[in-house]
């Protein structure tokens, strides 16, 4: 078990000697504690391989600040995936496919008997995304293994760097799923599911998965040391605050609904007001009932309708059929459950006084996460050997790090998002910002690596 003590008695060696017992193996003590806490990541270079990654999925003659489309398994996908593959290779790893398309790269450790630290984030977005979602933590960590290998530094622990499959889920509805396929929670109902006429085992098999053999990207709890992801906060905080440094407490709860609305299609010209059973006044009554609901109590909680579609759609015809997402969001369970009952409720009468038939089914449910405190320590000691301010903060946004809570300690950093914009061309985080979450993922994984979890 990770102790505080052990732990914090580890990262001490950043900066002050340690008595011989923390220190774990012969070849760690060969590496000086001023050479490692010395290292720094090549700002440049992180900055250029976030700048070429953005190529994949940029609006045709755009530009880095037009940000990307790089839904999963789409062709920018598979191009940005190799991309990556490619900068992998040229670190010096041979990286893998699991059969959910997670990429994988290990770099062996000084012990190969100790299970790795596993550290990265995803490359796919979301529509006219940004440059930095997901993006920051992957090829923060890939930068990381770089300079470990130019300086060749031994790490106690294997690493293994990973590029999640689909963390956003706007293709098929229902996000984490490289992530959930390795924590056993991507279920084979959900491969016959249908996005764009294009089945998600044929979507999985364009990454270069294997849907047939889901269950052997499953690994078991405890079979990783620890998982560390780097990624922009997609919020305001740390930017009010002016702390450069985000540790994450825990990561909210996410509930997926899809509503599908049932009126009765009718021309829109003969017939009269009050005979219609119009379904897009419902679901427009609907989402002001989902933000009336979700602000009528105080909290965290959010609630949103993003996702809408009309038939026929046609400016002639009252609307037949609505169909349309509703995410509710927040570190509480129970409240989620208790939100989406009341949302139940005001959509049976919304149905009744509309004349139409309301359907709501839960498309995708992602558990809150709560961050190991032991590895939030490793990130804090990392920004303090840094000179970094730090505060924790929760995860209003999902996170692949979340399922990896589920097998085993994990903690995420979070850098600054400019204006707090995030799942937008506009979404922004300073270069300086970029490189300083960077050395701050690089020395909380060095800092984890000397937790002797046997003393
Ligand atoms: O939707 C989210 O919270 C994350 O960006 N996938
Ligand atoms: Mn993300
Ligand atoms: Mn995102």
């Amino acid at each position: 078990m990770l102790t505080r003590r052990v732990f914090l008695g580890a990262l001490a060696t950043l900066a002050i000697p340690v008595p011989r017992r923390h220190w774990p193996s012969p070849l760690w003590r060969a590496r000086s504690q001023v050479e490692l806490a010395a290292l720094r990541i090549d700002a440049t270079r992180l900055r250029h391989t976030l700048e070429s990654l953005s190529q994949f999925g940029r609006p045709a003659n755009g530009s880095f600040a037009d940000g990307v489309s790089r839904l999963a398994y789409s062709d920018a996908d598979v191009q940005g995936r190799a991309y990556v593959l490619d900068l992998i290779k040229s670190v010096g790893l041979s990286p893998r496919l699991d059969p959910a398309g997670n990429i994988l790269a290990r770099r062996d450790g000084a012990d190969a008997s100790l299970p790795p630290i596993v550290f990265g984030s995803h490359i796919d977005s979301v529509p006219n995304g940004g440059n930095f979602d997901g993006d920051l933590g992957s090829l923060s960590a890939i930068e990381a293994v770089r300079l470990l290998n130019e300086r060749k530094i031994a790490t106690r622990h294997p690493l293994e760097v990973v590029v999640w499959a689909n963390e956003e889920g706007v293709a098929f509805n229902n996000g984490l799923c490289g992530s959930r396929a390795v924590a056993g929670k991507l279920p084979p109902e959900e491969l016959e599911h249908v996005y764009n006429g294009v089945k998600k085992t044929d979507a999985i098999r364009k990454i270069g998965g294997d849907p047939t053999r889901i269950p052997d990207a499953r690994r078991s709890p405890g079979s990783f040391h620890c998982y560390v992801e780097l990624h922009i906060e997609q919020g305001g905080t740390l930017e009010k605050t002016g702390i450069p440094i985000g540790v994450v407490e825990g990561i909210v709860a996410i509930d997926r609904y899809d509503a599908v609305i049932r009126g009765m299609a009718n021309h829109a010209g003969t017939t009269p007001m009050p005979d219609r059973h119009d379904a897009l006044i419902a679901a427009a009554q609907l989402t002001l009932a989902v933000r009336e609901i979700v602000t009528s109590e105080p909290g965290r909680q959010v609630g949103t309708v993003g996702h809408l579609e009309v038939v026929p759609n046609a400016p002639n015809v009252i609307p037949g059929v609505v169909r349309h997402t509703i995410e509710l969001r927040d570190l509480s369970a129970s409240k989620l459950e208790r939100l989406a009952q009341a949302v139940r409720d005001r959509a049976r009468q919304i149905a009744a006084a509309t004349g139409t038939t309301i359907d709501l089914t839960l498309a995708s449910h992602h558990e809150a996460a709560t961050a190991s405190p032991v590895v939030q320590d490793a990130i804090e000691a990392a920004a303090d050997h840094l000179r970094l301010a730090h505060q924790r903060l929760p995860s209003g946004a999902g996170h692949d790090a979340q399922s990896m809570a589920q097998l085993g300690p994990m903690a995420m950093i979070f850098v600054p998002s400019i204006g707090g914009i995030s799942h937008s061309p506009r979404e922004l985080t300073s270069w300086d910002d970029c490189a300083r979450g960077a050395n701050a993922l690089l020395h909380a994984v060095l800092a984890a690596d000397r937790m002797d979890v046997r003393s």
